[in-house]
Order: structure tokens, then sequence, then C-alpha cells
């Protein structure tokens, strides 16, 4: 009886050891480098094409070793911006020799590991929809992707 008794116990103990241990691995992950405000803001409608797009994570990202860019999303009647943007992100995040495609001209950040990061446009950005995409490295090793939207349309207009 005292056996089996014991037996549980052991069972137990290990059981809560790893469910402690599974909390453990798992919590960095709640604090990995997601988008935490940018500027413009998701689905922001500006009257002119911003100078840069500023990125504020979570956590600090290794700028050098992650990827962010900013592409033009081709104009489309009713077209869905999000699902097509997703498309978008999937199809050029990590592409390389890129640079005439995207709307950006490279990433301006103070430090080789930051929370902040700056993406600096191209001038004279044509009005329509553009994806702000990122593929952030943290310090933690962490990966986190994301995209947003946001559309330059001068003198208001019809969404
Ligand atoms: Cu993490």
């Amino acid at each position: 009886m005292r056996r089996i008794v014991g037996a549980g116990c052991v069972g137990v103990a290990a059981l809560t050891a790893a469910v402690v241990f599974a909390f453990a691995a798992l919590s960095p992950a709640f604090a990995h480098g997601f988008l935490s405000a940018s500027d413009p803001a998701e689905n922001a409608v500006l009257d002119g094409a911003p100078a840069s797009v500023r990125l504020k994570f979570s956590e600090p990202v290794e700028v050098g070793a992650s990827i962010f860019k900013v592409y033009p999303l081709p104009a489309g009647e009713g077209t869905d911006l999000k699902g097509a943007a997703g498309a978008l992100v999937s199809e050029v995040l990590r592409a390389r020799g890129d640079e005439e495609q995207r709307a950006d001209a490279g990433v301006s950040a103070a430090a080789s590991v930051s929370q902040e990061v700056e993406i600096l446009l191209k001038e004279g950005l044509a009005p329509g929809a553009y994806v702000v995409m990122w593929r952030g490295l943290s310090v933690d090793t962490h990966v986190t992707e994301g995209f947003f939207v946001f559309q330059v349309q001068p003198g208001g207009g019809d969404v």
C-alpha cells in the first residue's frame, strides 16, 4: 500500500515538475518582440506620404538580423487589403535584391539591439496602400513576424 501511495506521489511530483518546466519554457514567449506601437498606426489613412515608419517592439530586437520592409500594395477594386497584404508578405518578406520594388530605403536604428526601429521611406511615394512588414529576431532568440497596412490618400478621399 505504501509503495503505491509513494509511487503516486512521485508521479504527481514529476507531473508538477513537468508543468512548472513547461511554464518556464513558455513564459519567455509571452515577452518576446511583438509590435507594441507604430507611426503611422495600423490602418492609418494619411494626407501625404510619411518620411519614415517607426516601429516599437515590446522587447529589443537584433536589428541587423531582422528584416524590415515597406512595399506598395498593388491597387485593386474592392480588394481585401489585409488579405492582399498577407499574400504579398509571404511572397516578398524574405526576398533579396528587391530594393527597387520596395517603398523603403532601409532601416535607421540608434543601436544594433533596439526596441525602436525606424524604416526610412523613399521620396515621392505615390498615393495608395503600403504594407509594413517585419521578421524580428528578439534578443531572447525568438522570431516574430508581422505586418500592417497604411494608406496615403491626399485630400482624404473615400476608402
Ligand atoms: Cu521570446
